[in-house]
């Protein structure tokens, strides 16, 4: 249907204009992020491209191996050209929210090892603001012991509501790729938050992994739109 329409869109606009041969590329987490593998798959076949993909989350990995493309990872291939990934919002600062898969903290880590940070994303990502559309809250990845004084102190500096994030297919609370749990910090929205400091005053918690905040790191992003165009970003 239309949603997926327009991922498949963004992507290919992006895998066309960021790769070539010899690209090392991130591989982002999610739905979106399926449409771009289909198309490099197509792109390494047809073009006879040398391409090596760095996952950002097991089912990254399962991805590339999937779609028999070349597996690297940060030991053998620690910088890269280009990471591609989705995002769960975006302002118009083009200040991310990520997470919603659960997959933050390597793709924060793949992002920042690459020259290019390409976001692609349906229209309903599109927000002025953090929050207008994107409602499960702010993702959190905190060392298991940690949740609750991590929770305790992100509401006394910044108030709002702080849950941890259930397992859907398992008792209990999500466990990470990195074994760690996550909270979803729905914070409040009728204050002016300045991004760039939340995120430095979160991370510095003891405890805290990395937060689904990815501030000044975005180098462009795809929307697919419902006409079945792509909106870019520069
Ligand atoms: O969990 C994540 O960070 C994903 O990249 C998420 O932000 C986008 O997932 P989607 O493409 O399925 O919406």
């Amino acid at each position: 249907e239309s949603l997926n329409e327009a991922k498949r869109i963004a992507a290919r606009r992006a895998i066309d204009e960021h790769v070539e041969d010899n690209s090392v590329i991130g591989i982002g987490s999610g739905s979106t992020i399926v449409f771009a593998v289909t198309r490099l798959a197509e792109r390494v076949k047809s073009e006879k491209l040398n391409v090596i993909c760095v996952p950002t989350s097991f089912q990254a990995r399962q991805l590339i191996i999937e779609n028999k493309l070349c597996l690297g990872d940060l030991e053998t291939h620690p910088e890269l050209d280009c990471t591609v990934d989705g995002a769960d919002e975006v302002d118009r600062d083009l200040t991310l929210i990520k997470g919603g898969g659960g997959c933050l903290t390597q793709e924060k880590i793949v992002a920042s090892c690459a020259k290019k940070l390409v976001i692609i994303a349906d229209y309903t990502k599109k927000s002025e603001r953090l929050g207008d559309q994107y409602k499960k809250g702010i993702p959190i990845e905190v060392i298991p012991i940690a949740y609750v004084p991590v929770s305790i102190k992100i509401r006394e500096h910044f108030g709002g509501n702080v849950t941890l994030r259930m397992a859907k297919m398992k008792a209990g609370p999500l466990v990470t790729d990195n074994g760690n749990f996550i909270l979803d910090w729905n914070f409040p929205t009728d204050k002016n938050l300045d991004w760039p400091s939340v995120n430095e005053t979160i991370t510095m918690i003891p405890g805290v992994v990395e937060t689904g905040l990815f501030v000044g790191m975005t180098s462009k992003v795809y929307f697919g739109l419902p006409d079945g165009s792509v909106k870019t970003t520069e």
